[in-house]
């Protein structure tokens, strides 16, 4: 795990799992800012990869915009911009939003997976809810945002009705405990070793909110730690993937 790490040779930013509100207190202002000073600080870059669960919820309304996710979608503008390629792979939280970040990024149509071809490795990214089965964050969430059903009830609710229920829903959003940590360590662990008839080399997934990475056979797999408490992100640089938190002092 690095700190603070910057790399002029850096090809690509992962994020994920900042599960941001539209509504924030303080303490989520805080994160927020630094999540667009990180966004900032690599614009330029080849690849931003956005992993899902970026927004804590979207509903896209034919003719009415949710509040309060402006300062990021501005930030992401600005990391076009500067010449990056944006994809968003849509979490269970922030599926919704794909067809919006399409048309204003370019991002995949429906936020599906997508592979990276960095220093001769296939890297595909994946949101990753549901790869290593129950997890402490599945609840009924994912279940009513990736069914289609789900979008066909949503539309019939008034929007702030929608809004409290997603909010109930979604409960707390929070790090991984040690226990849940090692869990999802296992997990991993056995995933890679029974998964080995694939076409990439390196699997990166969010989801889990916890930084770990493990091989088997040639291949590897990576979760990231996310955006909440610590503050967690990768880079790719050099041929392979960096862990990195930023520390109090600031990033950059
Ligand atoms: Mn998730």
């Amino acid at each position: 795990m690095d700190s603070n790490y910057t790399d002029a040779k850096a090809r690509a930013l992962f994020l994920a799992d900042s599960h941001f509100h539209v509504e924030r207190s303080p303490a989520e202002e805080f994160r927020m800012t630094a999540f667009i000073d990180i966004l900032d600080q690599y614009k330029g870059i080849e690849h931003v990869v956005l992993l899902g669960d970026i927004v804590d919820f979207w509903f896209d309304y034919p003719h009415f915009m949710m509040k309060g996710y402006e300062p990021i979608l501005t930030a992401l503008d600005r990391v076009r911009e500067a010449g990056s390629r944006l994809h968003f792979i849509g979490g269970n939280h922030d599926i919704w939003a794909a067809d919006f970040l399409h048309r204003r990024y370019a991002t995949a149509p429906q936020g599906e997976p997508v592979t990276l071809e960095l220093d001769g490795q296939r890297i595909f990214c994946t949101h990753g809810d549901g790869l290593l089965g129950r997890d402490f964050l599945y609840k009924g969430f994912r279940a009513v945002v990736r069914h289609p059903a789900g979008v066909l009830i949503a539309k019939s609710l008034h929007p702030e009705l929608l809004y409290a229920f997603s909010t109930w829903l979604s409960g707390h959003s929070r790090h991984s405990t040690r226990d849940e940590a090692e869990g999802i360590e296992n997990k991993a662990r056995r995933w890679l070793e029974r998964h080995q008839d694939v076409d990439w080399d390196h699997l990166i997934m969010g989801h889990v909110h916890h930084p770990f990475t493990t091989e088997a056979h040639g291949r590897r797999m990576t979760t990231l730690g996310g955006w909440l408490d610590p503050l967690q992100y990768a880079i790719w640089s050099g041929g392979e993937l960096h862990q990195c938190t930023v520390t109090s002092t600031g990033n950059g």
